[in-house]
Formats: C-alpha cells, structure tokens, sequence
C-alpha cells in the first residue's frame, strides 16, 4: 500500500522541481555503460571457447571428466579472459550440441558463471544454411538470404530457427534471476564471402533486411539484455561509402568489430589492420559507437612473439574495448597455452598496465 502512494508521490514531486523521473537504464545500456567506463581504462582480453577444451584438454568429449574451471588463459597467467565467446551454431537445429561439439548446457552454464564471476561475454552464431542444408560456409546457393526473407521458400523455417535462438537466449539469466547482458554479434564477416550471408551472397538491401528480420524478432520478444554488435571482417580499404552499405543503422548497432586474423605477412597485417582501427576508429566517435576486434590471432601461434610484437602496438593506439582469440583446439588455436613459446610473449602482453584480464575489470 505505501509503495502505491509514495511513488506517484515522487513523481510529482520531481515534475514539480522540473525535472522527469529518471527512466532506468536497460540491461543492454548499463552493459553499455560498463563498457565505456572500462575502456578509458585500457581494452579487455577474450576467447573464444575458453571454459570448454584447450590445445591438450578437452571438457567436452567424456561427460563424466567436464574439468571444471579449466582455461588455457588462466593456466597461462593466473586470471580468467575478460571476456569470453560462445558460439551457438546448431541451436537452429534442435541440436544438443553446437557445431564445435560443445553441449549447450556447458555454454548455459559457463555463460552465466563467467558473467556471475564480473566478466563480459559475447555470444556468434553460425547457423547452417536453411536452403541447403549445409553448413554456413556453404556458399553453393547465392539466393540463401532471398529465401528466408518475408515472402521466401525458407521464411517460415527460419523463424522456427530464431524461436530456437531466442529460447536458448532466454534461459541466460543470473542466480538472481536477472538476464545476463550479452554482446550479440550476428551476421558477422559479412564484407567476405565466406558466409551464406556474405557481399557476393546477398545485395546490401537484402543483408539488412536479414539483420533487421533477427533484430526486429528479438525486439518483439523484449530482449533489453543483448548489445548488438557488428563485424565485418579484416578489409584494409573501407571508405564511408563501402562501409555504410551494409551498416544495419545507428539505432541498430552499439559496437562495431572486426575479425582480424594475420593470414597472410606481417606486413600486409599490420597495414591493414591499422587502416581499418583508422577508418573504424573515427567512425565511430563520430557515430557514438564502441569499438572491438572481435575476433582475431595468428593460427596455431606460428610466431612466438606475434602478441606483443605485432599485435598489441597496433591495439595500443586505438580506443578498442576488446580483443578477442579464436578458440585453443588440437585442430587450430589462437590463444595461450602453458608452456608453449608463445607463453612468455602472452604474459608480458597482460601484465601491460592497459591490457585487462578478468581481475583487472572488477576491481
Ligand atoms: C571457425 C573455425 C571452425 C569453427 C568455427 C565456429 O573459425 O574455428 O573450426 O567450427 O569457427 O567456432
């Protein structure tokens, strides 16, 4: 009964001073606002996968032996990443299991806990290709995103493959029964054509109508717990006018990555990844947005001291607000690993004043 008089009561009160009750910020905005507050600090350090294998472990292949609290990063510097990735290809499917064979009760579980412990988290998706079959490197069929537009043979389908999306997303809330917030960075990579949603897939119109349909989708469904992110990936040529062919929108977007791998020489790396923080860099001050390398490394660490050589002098001169690794398989890995050459290198990478592992963000 108090509560019914006193709130009015102070709404009134604050009207009648001038000024609005403030409205409480979203789950996404407060996310938001961490993350600005962080970056003038220095930029986080991720990876992808962390929690559930390493180069010579894996947490995922007998049920029985999960090893718990497990991380390469944390075997190699004594913290947890700041932040952490998790990808949810295969939940359109139905499937227990994402497309690298991790159970998505593992990713529920180390989703939450990463998030209950002070760290960020961000989840990709690689769904397989609705037309085809295949997976989303299927590149067979150029009508892919066509087709599960309004109006297409897949639409229907793919909405069903939202639901399930959208479902997983859902069950992602804390011990108090908060949502956890999360960086959502669908639609990524999307300048190559690597993706069934990649530039010589689909137009520029029908890749936004595609980002809008997902976004517009969860909007209805009231997410306020996801930051929508956009990545494209490592270009070295973007002008406004490339760039902005594909960008879903100011009101659609809070942080824009990109993927930056070194595939090729040092060199081209370096030049590359350089204009593009350049181009990104001001783009975004002057579109209020954030700024990530969301996915980046050299595979299988081919250079012992790449990090702190190659890498983090280029991070060093931009306003980024995280780097982060590819995933640590015994197929490929990108990130620390006890004992290794590049182990050293890692470590003096983060023990750098502005270079943040989880420790770092929540002190
Ligand atoms: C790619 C590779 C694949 C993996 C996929 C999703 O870059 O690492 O092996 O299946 O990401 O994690």
């Amino acid at each position: 009964m108090k509560q019914y008089v006193f709130l009015p009561l102070i709404a009134v009160l604050m009207t009648a001073c001038g000024s609005k009750p403030v409205k409480e910020m979203t789950i996404s905005e407060q996310l938001e606002q961490r993350l600005q507050q962080l970056q003038t600090q220095g930029y986080m350090m991720g990876h992808q996968d962390d929690p559930f294998y390493g180069v010579n472990w894996s947490g995922i292949e007998d049920p029985s032996k999960p090893e718990l609290g497990r991380s390469d990063t944390k075997e190699t510097c004594g913290d947890y990443p700041a932040v952490m990735g998790f990808d949810l290809g295969g939940i359109e499917m139905g499937d227990a299991k994402n497309l690298d064979s991790v159970p998505f009760t593992r990713i529920h579980d180390e989703l939450i806990a990463h998030h209950e412990r002070g760290g960020i988290v961000t989840l990709s998706w690689h769904p397989r290709n609705p037309l085809t079959g295949g997976t989303a490197w299927d590149v067979s069929d150029s009508t892919v995103v066509r087709n599960i537009l309004p109006g297409g043979s897949q639409h229907e389908k793919f909405r069903q493959w939202m639901g399930r999306v959208a479902n997983f997303i859902s069950t992602l809330s804390d011990s108090k029964g908060r949502p956890v917030p999360i960086i959502f960075r669908p639609w990524h990579e999307n300048n190559g054509s690597w993706f069934w949603w990649g530039e010589k897939l689909c137009t520029a119109k029908e890749y936004k109508q595609l980002w809008n349909l997902l976004q517009d989708d969860f909007r209805q469904r009231r997410f306020d717990n996801l930051l929508w992110s956009y990545s494209p990936n490592l270009d070295g040529q973007w002008t406004e006018a490339r760039f902005m062919q594909r960008y879903p929108g100011d009101d659609r977007v809070t942080l824009i990555g990109e993927d930056a791998y070194q595939w090729g020489t040092e060199e081209d790396f370096v030049s590359q990844v350089t204009a593009d923080l350049d181009f990104l860099s001001a783009f975004a001050k002057n579109h209020g947005k954030l700024i990530a390398l969301t996915e980046c490394g050299l595979k299988n660490m081919t250079d012992s001291t790449w990090y702190t050589r190659v890498l983090q002098p280029v991070m060093d001169r931009y306003p980024i607000s995280y780097f982060l690794f590819w995933r640590n398989s015994h197929e490929e890995f990108f990130g620390p690993v006890l004992g290794q050459p590049w182990a050293d290198d890692f470590n003096k990478m983060v023990s750098s004043k502005n270079v943040h592992t989880l420790k770092d963000i929540i002190r």
